[in-house]
């Protein structure tokens, strides 16, 4: 590093652009964006990237067992080219069996030089749910089952990360009658660990969480069912784009008729989302373009991020409604709908304890006050902890 501020700086924006082709700007940008779905203070996108720079990368264990490989595409098939650039930059992914080169043994070798080589360090990340049926027989890795090669990397783990609904709480594989005994990471090791559920999972929650543990040493506050609180702190329902729809009773009752074609609001066709804790309609999903989301495009939420819901509730059975708070703000659903200013929607945002949902949705529309309904002072988002 260079002996001045500025000297730092442009060095370590060279560092930035080298290693993830992408610019200073470009980075900062991201680290906002972590920041806000984190529910961060303001500020903290400064530490999270030095911690992003200058940390030394962790080792990730991640194995494969019961799914469809869903979460890794999910986290692959970005549209912004920084994404997957930056999973694979802030982890040194050392087993990963759809992504390495070895093969066979060389992949078991590799797998076990990493587990000595950081032991008691390095994150064990598990996608797919964990056959625990006849002692495990009906998934097995190099002649272990799924059950024994979980145990044995959680071992010497520092943190254990469930990702997918699948290794968080069993999701379609284990969908009744579930003949192999699909369970969840946390079944197999008989302890709570954190879960990214989703079927697939958002990459930004993955990608937020690791961030958290790098920045922070440690991984987010998370819920009953170990859910990071930041992003699977509200139900969908509360920030959805179609809440007005709902709050004015305006509803597609079937796919392709009028109220379909409006974008009127979904329940009545089964959307789960009343019933569905998870951050889809505050920061969208992935990182494939503004508005796409189940809903936004047109379908129900099937509540894949929640167990009990999600491949247990047919499709078209209508939501239970939970926690009906009013929504934070009302994104560009407007004409029929009176003045909501976005001084007003900050300010509900905040009382409500400017939960990371609003927090991130709120960041989000700042990009759309063309609408013309937000006010022009309101430059800044509430920020404030989650949960
Ligand atoms: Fe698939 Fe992952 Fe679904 Fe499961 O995602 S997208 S079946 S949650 O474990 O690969
Ligand atoms: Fe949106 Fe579904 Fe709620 Fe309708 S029921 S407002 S579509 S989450
Ligand atoms: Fe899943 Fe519903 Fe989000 S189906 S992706 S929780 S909108």
């Amino acid at each position: 590093m260079g002996e001045t501020f500025l000297e730092d700086v442009a060095a370590s924006a060279v560092t930035i652009e080298r290693r993830l082709g992408v610019s200073r700007r470009e980075f900062m940008q991201f680290c906002a964006a972590t920041a806000a779905t984190l529910g961060l203070p303001a500020g903290a996108e400064a530490q999270i990237a030095k911690a992003v720079e200058r940390a030394q990368r962790p080792s990730v264990i991640w194995l494969h067992f019961q799914e469809c490989t869903g979460c890794t595409e999910s986290l692959l098939r970005a549209e912004h080219p920084t994404l997957e650039k930056l999973i694979l930059d802030v982890i040194s992914l050392d087993y990963h069996e759809t992504l390495m080169a070895a093969a066979g043994h060389q992949a078991e070798a590799a797998r076990k030089a990493a587990m000595k080589a950081h032991k008691g360090k390095y994150v064990l990340v598990v996608e797919g749910a964990i056959p625990m049926r006849d002692n495990g027989i009906y998934c097995k890795v190099g002649g272990h089952t799924a059950m024994d090669l979980t145990r044995e990397c959680a071992a010497d783990a520092a943190a254990v990360i469930a990702i997918g609904s699948c290794a968080s709480w069993g999701g379609m594989p284990s969908t009744d009658p579930n003949p192999t005994g699909a369970s969840s990471v946390g079944q197999v090791l008989g302890k709570p660990v954190v879960t990214i559920p989703g079927c697939p999972p958002n990459p930004y929650n993955f990608l937020a969480t690791v961030v958290h543990f790098l920045t922070f040493g440690s991984l987010p506050a998370v819920d009953e069912l170990g859910r990071p609180k930041v992003a699977y702190g509200r139900i969908v329902h509360e920030h959805c784009e179609r809440r007005a729809h709902f709050d004015a009773g305006r509803f597609a009752l079937e796919f392709g008729d009028d109220g379909h074609r409006k974008g009127y609001c979904l329940y009545k066709l089964g959307c789960k989302g009343p019933e569905t804790h998870a951050n889809c309609s505050t920061i969208g999903f992935g990182d494939v373009g503004e508005s796409n989301w189940p809903v936004a495009c047109g379908h129900p939420c099937i509540g894949c991020t929640e167990k009990g819901i999600g491949f247990a509730k047919p499709i078209h059975a209508v939501a239970q409604l939970k926690g009906m708070s009013p929504p934070a703000t009302y994104p560009r659903i407007v004409e029929q709908q009176g003045q909501t200013s976005f001084a007003a929607a900050a300010a509900l945002a905040a009382i409500a304890g400017a939960a990371a949902g609003a927090t991130a949705m709120l960041a989000r529309n700042l990009g759309k006050s063309d609408a013309g309904q937000e006010s022009p002072k309101a430059s800044e988002p509430p920020r404030g902890q989650g949960g």
